[in-house]
């Protein structure tokens, strides 16, 4: 029988790569799409003529719309994909985040509960939630929110385990550390790295700014990520996985590959350190330790880091060069 999902945030890196793989699964694709967001499909367009591919106008911010949907769609898996993501941005507009990323996760629970209790349902968590613990970080480190993000994204977090112990859901959460592709949006650093480094090669930028340079991350490859995603929810049981590659690099790293790629001196094109870009509180080191998702999913990330900045930088001068 074709299974059905709900993909909610469908216009973001993420879900873009998960629709495809649903898609190749045979499932029929929903997706929730917000009024404002409509007009930029650009990660999603060539999935549009596809018949299994239907999208819903929606928004994490309006319980009624969500119970109706769901209740019509009755779907067997439901993915949680949306909410503001933009750590810095969340500085500026902590309450729309915190309504959005946090609360939305609880009107979707009760949605589910409400009218369709048995849809097994995915929270995307986020590594952000480690804060400074000591790295690496793993399913049992303790949570310390140090961004208006990742506080919401904390409480979202606590809200996928009340109802998994309060109600039996099958509600799991992929506490996933950053994770990049040519769809990444252009605000995040490696995106704005990779598309700054195509358009100096081609002549059409001249500088680079940031902010903290400094900072670790584990990045691995998006459609790494979303195989977790689906693999965490054809288990029998629901459970928390962290997914991330195991290595970290710093933002400077990132800008070595990406400009050796094409041949240039980072040092020639970057100015760093800029206040317009740095965070009133930042992470200095996220790391997983991703034992726990291979042991129990069996699953491991293809690509590591030098191959993601490659194909990063290979995907933004294709795009620019057809410009
Ligand atoms: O690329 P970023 O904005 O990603 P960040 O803050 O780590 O968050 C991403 O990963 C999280 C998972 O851990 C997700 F939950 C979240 O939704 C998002 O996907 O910044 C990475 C690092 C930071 O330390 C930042 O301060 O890069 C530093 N940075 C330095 N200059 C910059 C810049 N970040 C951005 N976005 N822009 C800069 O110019």
């Amino acid at each position: 029988m074709t299974k059905s999902c709900l993909i909610t945030g469908i216009t973001g890196q993420d879900a873009s790569f998960l629709s495809e793989l649903l898609l190749s699964k045979g499932y029929a694709v929903h997706g929730l799409v917000r009024k404002v967001t409509v007009d930029r499909l650009d990660s999603i367009h060539h999935l549009l003529s596809n018949t299994n591919f239907h999208l819903h106008y929606g928004d994490m911010a309006t319980e009624n719309h969500l119970c109706w949907l769901i209740h019509s769609l009755l779907p067997d898996e439901i993915y949680n994909l949306a909410g503001q993501s933009d750590v810095a941005a969340s500085f500026d507009i902590p309450e729309y985040t915190g309504d959005v990323t946090g609360l939305g996760v609880t009107r979707l629970l009760e949605a589910v509960r409400l009218f369709s209790p048995k849809s097994k349902v995915f929270q995307a968590s986020s590594s952000e939630m480690f804060g400074d613990a000591p790295a690496p970080q793993n399913e049992f480190t303790p949570l310390t929110a140090r961004s208006p993000y990742a506080a919401s994204k904390i409480y979202a977090h606590n809200m996928v385990r009340c109802y998994r112990e309060a109600y039996g859901m099958f509600v799991c959460a992929g506490i996933s550390f950053n994770h990049e592709s040519g769809r990444r949006g252009l605000n995040f650093v490696t995106r704005k790295i990779s598309n700054a480094v195509a358009k100096i090669y081609l002549g059409k930028q001249d500088k680079l700014v940031l902010g903290n340079i400094d900072a670790k991350r584990d990045w691995g490859y998006a459609p790494d990520f979303v195989r977790a995603m689906w693999l965490m929810m054809q288990q029998d049981e629901p459970d928390d996985f962290v997914i991330g590659t195991g290595e970290t690099h710093t933002v400077e790293d990132f800008l070595e590959a990406a400009f050796n790629y094409v041949e240039l001196d980072w040092r020639e094109y970057t100015t760093y350190n800029s206040p317009d870009y740095t965070r009133p509180s930042d992470i200095t080191c996220l790391v997983a330790d991703p034992s726990k998702a291979r042991r129990v999913l069996g699953w491991e990330p293809r690509v590591k880091f030098q191959e993601l900045v490659e194909i990063m930088v290979k995907s933004d001068l294709k795009i620019e060069a057809s410009k």
